[in-house]
């Protein structure tokens, strides 16, 4: 309840009076009788509904993450908000190569990807929260590159790319999605650069494959890389 001491009355004239209320209490109604002085008192009943403050969102994750060349990364936003649900992301300032979802951004970092920042807004509508996220990127300049740049999914055929930092030996292998080899593609001592081959979904007898998960696999001495494909009717 409210107190004498919550108020403070200023008499502006006869017929006018302020009074402020200091407001503390969170919470339903309560009333304040307001007199009027003299010979002949009135009093009035005042309802006051103290509305809890709307508090800005607290962005929660991380403000410093990593990633590696053609390796794939996720960063999930994550924030806080003491009046409830509500919130809603938004990401600023990503490279190229990174997409937004609605609550995390993610992507596979290129050989041109280099460190970087970007901003996460944590917003519940009218109060926002903002961080800069600091990207270091981190290129194996000796692992050999993998990626699809043909259709994926696809019905007839698509293209693979390898890039070899140094002249290596080289196996690139299709596998089911249980892991069993489908069909080797290379196999044997393949000069630095970019290489592309492509692959029309048969395995090693030439006949084509059944509709479903393939993983492209490239291994050298010392490191191995896959590629998800899908193989449609
Ligand atoms: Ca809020």
């Amino acid at each position: 309840m409210a107190s004498l001491s919550d108020m403070r009355v200023m008499v502006v004239d006869d017929t006018e009076a302020n009074i402020d209320i200091l407001l503390e209490t969170l919470g339903d109604d309560y009333k304040v009788v307001v007199a009027t002085d003299g010979e002949l008192a009135d009093t009035l009943s005042v309802s006051v509904r103290i509305n809890p403050q709307n508090d800005a969102p607290v962005i929660t994750s991380l403000d410093a993450v990593e990633a590696t060349g053609y390796e794939y990364f996720r960063y999930l936003a994550t924030a806080t908000d003491v009046d409830g649900p509500g919130l809603a992301f938004s990401f600023e300032g990503l490279p190229a190569w990174m997409d937004a979802a609605s609550d995390s951004v993610y992507g596979v970092p290129d050989s041109d990807a280099t460190d970087t920042f970007f901003t996460v807004v944590a917003s519940d509508g009218s109060l926002a929260d903002t961080l800069v996220v600091t990207l270091r990127v981190t290129q194996l300049l000796d692992a050999p590159a993998l990626h699809l740049s043909g259709p994926n999914p696809f019905k007839g055929q698509t293209t693979i790319q390898y890039e070899l930092p140094a002249e290596t030996d080289v196996r690139l292998t299709i596998y089911d999605v249980r892991g069993r080899e489908v069909v080797t593609l290379v196999d044997g001592k393949c000069p630095a650069g970019y290489h592309e081959l492509m692959w029309d979904a048969t395995n090693a007898q030439g006949r084509r494959v059944a509709t479903g998960v393939y993983f492209a696999r490239i291994t050298t001495a010392d490191y191995g890389k896959s590629v998800k494909m899908m193989v449609l009717r």
